[in-house]
């Protein structure tokens, strides 16, 4: 599970305030950041995989829950704390599926966005990690 922790500052009395930065606290470099919201209850979005790309998966309000799946094990991460987030790495097929109306979803991401990154068929992607694909980095 990649679950990373992130620094909380502040008290009850006056409030929080979390932050992360690119390299020192997750491992990549920040290219891009966007969220979703307005999401109603029951939801799920995702259902795809990227080739290369990295991402790290916040929720400042709510609670959403992210399943994860190598193509050989699937898990289930419950993200439902504004100062902890989890890693999605290149290669994890994954799911969102939203627990309370209008939870918000933060990403940041490695990079740019590129629609030829995304594998939105389930089966391209069991084959690909059949073939090793991600095994093998210098091949794409
Ligand atoms: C992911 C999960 C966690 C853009 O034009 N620019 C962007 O930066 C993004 C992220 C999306 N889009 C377009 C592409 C689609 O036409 O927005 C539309 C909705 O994207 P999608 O259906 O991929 O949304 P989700 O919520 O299923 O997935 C998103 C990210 O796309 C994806 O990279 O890992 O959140």
């Amino acid at each position: 599970m990649n679950t990373i922790d992130l620094r909380k500052v502040g008290n009850h009395s006056v409030g929080f305030l979390s932050f992360f930065e690119g390299i020192n606290h997750i491992p990549f470099d920040i290219k891009r950041v966007y969220y979703i919201y307005g999401v109603p209850k029951g939801i799920v979005r995702g259902h795809h995989a990227h080739k290369n790309l990295l991402q790290f998966l916040w929720c400042p309000y709510g609670s959403i829950i992210i399943a994860l799946d190598n193509g050989v094990k699937k898990e289930k991460i419950l993200l439902d704390n504004p100062s902890e987030g989890i890693l999605v790495e290149n290669g994890l097929w994954h799911t969102m599926q939203w627990g309370i109306d209008n939870s918000v979803l933060c990403v940041v991401a490695s990079d740019y966005y590129d629609e030829s990154d995304y594998i939105r068929n389930y089966d391209d992607f069991l084959r690909l990690v059949k073939e090793g694909y991600w095994n093998e980095p210098e091949k794409h």
